[in-house]
C-alpha cells in the first residue's frame, strides 16, 4: 500500500519514487518533481524543502545548455516550458512534448562506480564494454563509455544490457545514434560540471521520438543529482566510495542512526534536512552561476 495521492487532478501517466507524470492533453505531459528524497533504495518520510524546485530548475537549465549539442546531431529535447504550470506544482513541473519513449536507459560513465564496479570486479567489463585492468571504485575511465540498461519497474533495479541488445530493441541504426548522442551530451556536461567543481561521474538519459520528426528527442529530467552521480571534485580520491554531492549527510546520518535498512526509515533531523537542502541549492548555484529563487 502507498499513502501518496496525486498532486494534481489530471490523469496520472507514470509515477516514480519521487516524481510523477501527468497527461495535459494528447500532445503534452507534465513532469512533476516532489521534495521527497530516497536513500539506500527507499523514500524517506522527511521531505527536503525546495528539492523539487531545484531539480526542475536544474533540468530546465541543462536543456538550454545542451541544445547546441542536440542540434548538431539533428536532435531536440522535449521541454516546452516550465512557467505555465498549475499553481499547486509551480516551480517544480515541466511541460513537455509527449513522445514515444525508447525502451532503453542510455547511461554514460566517465568514472567507475556502483553497479559498474560490481560487474567490473566480476568480469573486467560492463556487459560488452571491456575496461582496462586495475580500476577501482571511483577511478576515472580512459574515455567515457555507453553502458545502457533496461527500464526497470518501480522497486526493481535497472539491468545492464549489451549494445547488441539495444540494437534488438530499437534497430542498429538508432542504437548507434543513441550511443553517439549520449556520449556527446555527457562529454559536454562533464566540461560544464568541472568548471563548477563537480565531478559528473555518470548519468542516465532517456530518449524518445516524435510522430512529426525524424530525430531523437531528449526526454525525462536531465543531469540532476537524482539521474546522475555528482561528486565534489575536491574530495575525489579513487579506491573507496566517493561522497555524494547531495546525499552524503543523509547517508551518514542514516548509517549512524542504527536503522536496519529493512524497517521503515526514520525521520531526518532538522540539521540534516537543512544541510541537504543547502547542497541542492549550492549545486544549482555553482553549475548555473545564478542565485536560486
Ligand atoms: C515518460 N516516463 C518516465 C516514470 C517519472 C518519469 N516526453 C515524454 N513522453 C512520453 N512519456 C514520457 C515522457 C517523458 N519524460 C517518461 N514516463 C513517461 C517516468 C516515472 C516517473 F517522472
Amino acid at each position: 500500500m502507498s499513502g501518496r495521492r496525486p498532486a494534481l487532478d489530471l490523469p496520472l501517466v507514470a509515477r516514480g519514487k519521487v516524481r510523477e507524470v501527468y497527461a495535459v492533453d494528447d500532445d503534452r505531459l507534465l513532469l512533476v518533481a516532489s521534495d521527497r528524497i530516497s536513500a539506500f533504495d527507499v523514500v524517506l518520510p522527511t521531505p527536503i524543502p525546495d528539492k523539487g524546485r531545484v531539480l526542475t530548475a536544474l533540468s530546465v537549465w541543462w536543456f538550454g545548455q545542451l541544445a547546441p549539442v542536440l542540434e548538431a546531431h539533428g536532435a531536440t529535447h522535449h521541454l516546452v516550458g516550465a512557467d505555465d504550470v498549475p499553481a499547486a506544482v509551480a516551480g517544480r513541473a515541466m511541460l513537455v512534448r509527449r513522445l514515444q519513449m525508447l525502451p532503453v536507459e542510455c547511461v554514460a560513465r566517465g568514472y567507475l562506480s556502483g553497479s559498474g564496479t560490481v560487474e567490473y570486479q566480476r568480469t573486467g567489463a560492463i556487459r560488452d564494454v571491456v575496461l582496462p585492468a586495475g580500476l577501482v571504485e571511483g577511478s576515472r575511465l580512459p574515455e567515457p563509455v555507453f553502458t545502457p540498461s533496461t527500464k526497470a519497474e518501480v522497486g526493481e533495479h535497472d539491468e545492464a544490457i549489451t549494445f547488441a541488445q539495444v540494437g534488438d530493441a530499437v534497430g542498429s541504426e538508432q542504437a548507434a545514434a543513441l550511443r553517439e548522442l549520449t556520449l556527446a551530451l555527457y562529454r559536454r556536461a562533464v566540461e560544464i560540471a568541472a568548471a563548477a567543481g563537480i565531478v559528473l561521474a555518470d548519468t542516465k538519459f532517456e530518449f524518445g521520438t516524435a510522430a512529426d520528426g525524424a530525430g531523437l528527442v531528449l526526454g525525462d529530467e536531465v543531469l540532476t543529482p537524482d539521474s546522475s552521480r555528482f561528486w565534489p571534485a575536491v574530495t575525489w580520491s579513487p579506491g573507496a566510495a566517493q561522497p555524494s554531492y547531495d546525499k552524503q549527510y543523509v547517508r551518514d546520518w542514516l548509517t549512524s542512526s542504527g536503522w536496519d535498512r529493512v524497517s521503515p526509515p526514520p525521520e531526518l533531523p532538522a540539521d540534516v534536512v537543512a544541510a541537504t537542502r543547502e547542497r541542492y541549492v549550492t549545486a544549482y548555484e555553482k553549475l548555473t552561476g545564478q542565485p536560486f529563487g
